[in-house]
């Protein structure tokens, strides 16, 4: 049977030395966070942003992402498993944390990219079928890291990103579905990664983030959508997006550092989505990336359009 889970009651503490311990006991034998391209990604981010870069064995980490590359030039999560977009991302964005891009074949993976790519500008995930905004995020992302994006029709990406937007400011997965906090996060990221921002009037803008100013409950968790629960990854859906927009003060801060902090395993590190509930690395990483936006002492800088440390995104790209 599992441990209990163990929350604080006056969480005034951020935990650094339990959430990296936390992150490094997930690359244990039995747990192996070594063989899961997304699983890794959100442990590094999480380790970089809490000052602990070096906490995973890099010359393995290099190695497993190098194992999950396909022979189509996509990523898999696993060595054994298809390729897809989101651990394609993954692969790349790891890389570019560990500053070893140039240990994978490059031009197979842009390849794999730019086949993907749909004649309305929308991504598909994978070979098989499903398409919509993620996609075409992880897509465009990949390619900015790569310094490739001439590969892809972006002027067509960006026209399908604007056909997502709905009349409440919102943006959804495809044309005309319901604006959701996650896809509003990909959306506003393709429109930054292609300097597009200003496709949006500034109307719309301040309208889009009144509505994710109204994520925030009474509690201080910010939920997805209208009527759902606070959940602690959206600490970094909703407020990347406000940071995006240039408003992140529209949120009220010290509630919602309190709501993120209430959600550490004080004993064994980790976060969880909300108290109570068992903690897991991916609401590790958000928890902390949200803290890292709002300016909590201590932490790295994190880049809201790419969710990674400023450090890597400023030896990428250069300063802002
Ligand atoms: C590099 C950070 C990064 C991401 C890659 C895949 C992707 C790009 C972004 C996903 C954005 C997204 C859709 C986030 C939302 C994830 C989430 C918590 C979904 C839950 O949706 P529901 O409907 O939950 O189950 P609610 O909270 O609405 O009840
Ligand atoms: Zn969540």
């Amino acid at each position: 049977m599992a441990a209990a889970v163990v929350f604080t009651n006056k969480p005034e503490e951020l935990f650094v030395d339990k959430h990296v311990k936390y992150i490094q006991t997930l690359d244990t034998a039995d747990k192996r966070l070594m063989s899961w391209a997304d699983g890794v990604y959100w442990g590094l981010t999480a380790l970089h942003l809490l000052g602990h870069p070096d906490a995973l064995p890099r010359d393995e980490t290099i190695k497993f992402v190098q194992s999950c590359q396909h022979e189509n030039g996509g990523f898999g999560a696993h060595p054994s498993h298809d390729a897809h977009l989101l651990y394609t991302l993954s692969a790349v964005q790891i890389l570019a944390m560990v500053d070893a891009l140039d240990a994978i074949n490059t031009d197979a993976c842009v390849s794999y990219v730019r086949g993907l790519q749909k004649p309305s500008g929308v991504f598909a995930g994978d070979e098989w079928g499903e398409e919509d905004t993620r996609f075409v995020y992880t897509a465009i992302q990949t390619l900015k890291i790569l310094g490739r994006l001439d590969a892809v029709d972006v002027g067509r990406a960006v026209e399908y990103v604007l056909g997502c937007q709905n009349y409440d400011g919102g943006f959804g997965l495809v044309p005309g579905a319901e604006s959701h906090s996650g896809q509003i996060f990909t959306c506003l990221g393709v429109l930054s990664m292609t300097d597009s921002m200003d496709r949006l009037t500034t109307a719309s803008k301040d309208q889009l983030a009144g509505w994710l100013a109204q994520r925030q409950l009474p509690n201080g968790g910010l939920n997805g959508r209208p009527e759902k629960l606070e959940d602690v990854c959206y600490s970094w859906w909703v407020m990347s997006s406000l940071a995006m927009l240039g408003k992140l003060h529209w949120i009220d801060r010290n509630k919602l550092v309190g709501f993120i902090l209430s959600c550490q395993d004080e004993v064994r590190g980790g976060l969880a989505d909300r108290k109570g509930d068992a903690v897991d690395v991916f609401h590790t990483v958000f928890g902390i990336a949200g803290l890292c936006l709002v300016g909590w002492g201590g932490l790295k800088e994190v880049d809201p359009v790419y969710c990674m440390p400023v450090e890597t995104t400023k030896r990428l790209f250069g300063a802002k």
